[in-house]
């Protein structure tokens, strides 16, 4: 190994990397040194200071944000408001984007997120599929083939992109489905020291789905869509299984309130519920998530007794692609989980670990909401657009979701007679 590099190693108190050079040929010592020259030890300095620290919320600056109950708007406003947003789609200024870079750890499938097989009403159901669906969906109701960008990361792109190859891609346009991979952070240790993994190289994990601002700008995507006259883009996760991300209505609302974002909300069952609530912080736009939410705030009702931080984000955003080119190369806190996480011994053995031992760092996409005055929000019902697939059993699993997607399926069907 290059003194550059060993001098690095020691300048950073990452020299435990030197005794496994042994256990490496001189292919892997090559490919671990290319790592190691790419990292930003100061970048992890930092970040490891910071899981040395509490973070806390400054509640004296935080507020209640507007937003319209969707329950609340008048037939003959939807219909106004609605033809706003089927102009823009069927005039093919409209683009979705899923974030499907995450692993589906907790829901214990070890295979990318959106290849998780779901026993529905309308049969055996991809998570990658049902998102299909909606878009062919579209297809017969707007006449065109809505694009579809699809963000993976190093660990699952590989698999995703032959998922898709080996459905066909469910029949949808395939000209259509662009991939782009997000970027990458080591993980790091309770003394922060980088760990390796089974093949030898430095373990390191997609950077959270604030990734996406840097990765969809780095793919040359959003030029392309800039070309095509893309001009409003959804993005939304993978693993909501009634996720209406072709909504005229939210597009119409945006575009009449004259703002470049918008989110939408459900009201939250329970205060300890696992999800990011919408707020005002210092004036501005901005979701607390659940990790950072202080009991206390979580609990506190207004004189109705309704919770005061009680909008939740169920990740569905919308956004004008001027949005995502200001925010391309936006640096974003990063917020550091930890986690359970393998890792090569010195003498070769690769260890899983029983209990959290690693810290992950991540960016959260919405983080960026704060570069702006204000959002549109819009509070949706949850039965209608939110049945998240998170855990493998229990709240937000497989099974709950498929009980609100059949309930949402046979409404449809009552409502289409
Ligand atoms: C997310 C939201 C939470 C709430 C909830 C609703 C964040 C940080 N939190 O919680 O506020 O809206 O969803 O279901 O978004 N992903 C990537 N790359 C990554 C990490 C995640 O693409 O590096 C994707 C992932 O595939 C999924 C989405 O981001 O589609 C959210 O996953 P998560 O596990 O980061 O956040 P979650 O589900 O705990």
């Amino acid at each position: 190994m290059e003194c550059k590099t060993v001098e690095i190693l020691k300048k950073y108190h990452q020299e435990h990397i030197l005794n496994y050079l042994d256990l490496l040929t001189e292919e892997e010592k090559k490919k671990l040194e290319e790592q190691i020259l790419k990292i930003d030890f100061e970048q992890l300095k930092d970040l490891f200071q910071t899981t040395q620290k509490e973070t806390c919320i400054e509640e004296k600056k935080i507020e209640h944000i507007p937003y319209k109950d969707k329950a609340k708007i008048s037939d003959e406003k939807k219909l106004e408001l609605e033809q706003i947003g089927n102009d823009i789609i069927s005039s093919g200024h409209y683009a979705v984007i899923t974030m499907a870079g995450g692993q589906g750890t907790r829901l214990g499938h070890v295979a990318p997120k959106g290849t998780y097989l779901l026993n529905t009403i309308n049969g055996e159901k991809y998570l990658f599929e049902i998102i299909v669906d909606t878009l062919k969906q579209a297809q017969k109701k707007y006449k065109i083939n809505i694009p579809w960008y699809i963000m993976t990361s190093r660990e699952n792109n590989k698999q995703t992109v032959e998922f898709f190859e080996e459905h066909e891609y469910f029949n949808y346009d395939k000209s259509k489905v662009k991939f782009f991979v997000q970027g990458e952070l080591p993980l790091i240790d309770t003394n922060g020291k980088l760990i390796l993994n089974k093949e030898k190289q430095i373990k390191e994990a997609a950077d959270g789905n604030g990734g996406i601002y840097e990765a969809i700008a780095k793919s040359g995507l959003l030029q392309e869509m800039k070309k095509d006259g893309i001009e409003w883009i959804f993005i939304s996760n993978v693993d909501n299984i009634l996720s209406n991300f072709i909504d005229p209505l939210l597009l119409g609302l945006t575009v009449q309130e004259n703002r470049k974002i918008a989110a939408k909300s459900v009201a939250k069952t329970n205060p300890k519920e696992k999800v990011g609530v919408f707020c005002k912080m210092n004036g501005k736009p901005k979701i607390i998530e659940y990790i950072d939410l202080p009991q206390e705030m979580a609990e506190e009702v207004d004189e109705n007794g309704e919770l005061i931080y009680g909008e939740v984000n169920i990740a569905n955003y919308l956004f004008h692609r001027t949005v995502l080119e200001n925010l391309a190369d936006i640096k974003l806190p990063y917020h550091a989980a930890f986690k359970k996480s393998g890792y090569l011994a010195e003498n070769g053995e690769y260890i899983e670990s029983d209990k959290p031992n690693v810290y992950k760092f991540e960016t959260f996409i919405f983080d960026a909401f704060g570069r702006y005055e204000d959002m549109t929000i819009l509070r949706v019902k949850r039965e209608d657009e939110f049945a998240p697939v998170k855990n493998r059993e229990g709240t937000d699993s497989p099974e709950t979701a498929v009980s609100l997607y059949n309930a949402k399926m046979q409404k449809n069907i009552i409502n289409s007679k």
